[in-house]
């Protein structure tokens, strides 16, 4: 039996008791929470060069050049720095692009995110 047939014929919106468990929630938060942050961070390496990394954040952290070298160099010094703060997905999103950026390129750079 395919799965469509299966479902066609199956009354899922029925819990044990015949009772219905579709519905529309009508309840909601008193006070709603606010998408938690995550900080998008950068680590440092032997091998990235400088330009490289300060490209990155030009281009996905929308850094100018003085910004984006001054972030550079305290990861290059410290060994980890803040790109941006943003909700999960945005900052996941960064994090992929900054590490598909390097791959592509075959730098090491390597970027993680942390919740805020
Ligand atoms: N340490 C690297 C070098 O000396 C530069 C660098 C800076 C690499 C920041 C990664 O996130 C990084 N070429």
């Amino acid at each position: 039996m395919s799965d469509l047939q299966r479902c066609a014929g199956e009354d899922d919106t029925r819990g044990p008791d015949g009772d219905d468990l579709v519905g529309i929630a009508t309840r909601t938060r008193a006070r709603p929470k606010k998408p938690s942050q995550f900080k998008v961070l950068m680590l440092n390496d032997d091998y990235t060069p400088m330009e490289f990394v300060v490209m990155c954040l030009k281009r996905f952290f929308h850094m100018d050049l003085e910004q984006a070298t001054r972030v550079m160099l305290h990861v290059h010094q410290r060994g980890v720095g803040v790109c941006g703060v943003y909700p999960y997905e945005i900052a996941e999103t960064k994090v992929n692009q900054v590490m598909d950026f390097a791959r592509q390129n075959q730098h090491p750079l390597q970027c993680t995110l942390e919740k805020a």
